[in-house]
């Protein structure tokens, strides 16, 4: 298997768990985004809203990507990978940043629904990472992120904005039962597997919690994004080719135009049961076929 990070015993602790914790930013680097959120923000194109989008849920979250100007968004990923740069080069084992995002939650709001994030490289063969890192301390009183540790690489193996989620229809009781907050302070981070699931309430304390994601695929990928155009089928995804600018001018809710399908297969989205989630947590990776065909590959080629 690719390995995501550099020192041996935290990629043991990744592998095992689907997330670290890193001492990541000092001080002054938290106090620099911080500025720069602020000294930037009136550029913000504001946020798509669900009536934009075209759908019925209310968006509670306020994220980067969503955002409508895409001059904003460029900034937005120069000033985080630029101060980010060295600190993921020291941890990460050969990764380029895809997306960057600052997350605000104001009082009593933003709230992240269970999820899991987008595929952005074929994860039976690699793994794309986020480093989620708060720029105040973090906790469950200010809706810091929560995760399903050792849920990665064995649920929702095809993830897009269009596809239908298996665990759907069981996220309030996986809410309940199975999450882990994060407590961290401003400048920590936590390197997250893409697919672990993950969550996010709201924010009870006075203060602004501030945030940054980016999210970062092995140098050698060329980045993929899983597209159901459900206007015509529910039992077909389109692989598009995708890189930072795809990102940066893309509406997670439009299929966008002037990209390449590199490929489709059929797939057919199912609702998990809460007893098959539960037994598939530290259960068989996705990736795990893949090792032992690796094998098998590799004792026919002596053979022939
Ligand atoms: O900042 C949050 O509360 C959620 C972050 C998240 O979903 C992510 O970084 O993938
Ligand atoms: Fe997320």
């Amino acid at each position: 298997m690719r390995p995501v990070l550099r020192d041996n015993t935290l990629e043991e602790q990744f592998q095992h768990d689907g997330y670290v914790i890193v001492p990541f930013l000092n001080q002054e680097e938290v106090q620099h985004l911080r500025q720069q959120y602020f000294d930037t923000i009136a550029q913000s194109g504001g946020l798509i809203q669900s009536e934009d989008a075209g759908i019925k849920d209310t968006i509670t979250y306020d994220f980067t990507f969503i955002d409508k100007n895409i001059d904003y968004k460029r900034l937005v990923y120069k000033v985080i990978t630029q101060t980010f740069e060295p600190h993921f080069q020291k941890y990460l084992a050969n990764y380029k940043p895809i997306i960057a995002n600052f997350i605000r939650k104001k009082t009593n709001n933003g709230e992240v629904p269970l999820h899991q994030n987008w595929a952005f490289v074929d994860e039976t063969k690699s793994t794309s990472v986020s480093i989620w890192c708060p720029l105040v301390d973090s906790n469950e009183e200010n809706g810091t992120l929560q995760v399903v540790p050792g849920s990665h690489k064995r649920f929702g193996k095809v993830r897009g904005p269009m596809i239908p989620w298996e665990l759907e229809n069981i996220k309030h009781d996986i809410i309940e039962k199975y999450l882990v907050p994060m407590n961290v302070k401003a400048g920590e981070a936590v390197i997250l597997d893409d697919s672990i699931v993950h969550y996010s309430a709201i924010n009870k304390k006075e203060e602004l919690r501030l945030a940054i994601q980016l999210i970062l695929i092995p140098e050698e990928e060329t980045s993929i994004h899983y597209h159901m155009d459900l206007a015509k089928s529910n039992k077909k995804v389109e692989v598009l080719e995708a890189d930072v600018n795809f990102y940066m001018e893309f509406n997670p809710w439009k299929k966008a135009d002037n990209v390449q399908t590199l490929k489709s297969f059929s797939y057919r989205p199912f609702n998990m049961s809460i007893t098959e989630f539960d037994k598939g947590i530290y259960g068989k990776r996705i990736d795990e076929v893949n090792e032992s065909s690796g094998i098998l590959e590799k004792i026919k080629s002596i053979f022939s």
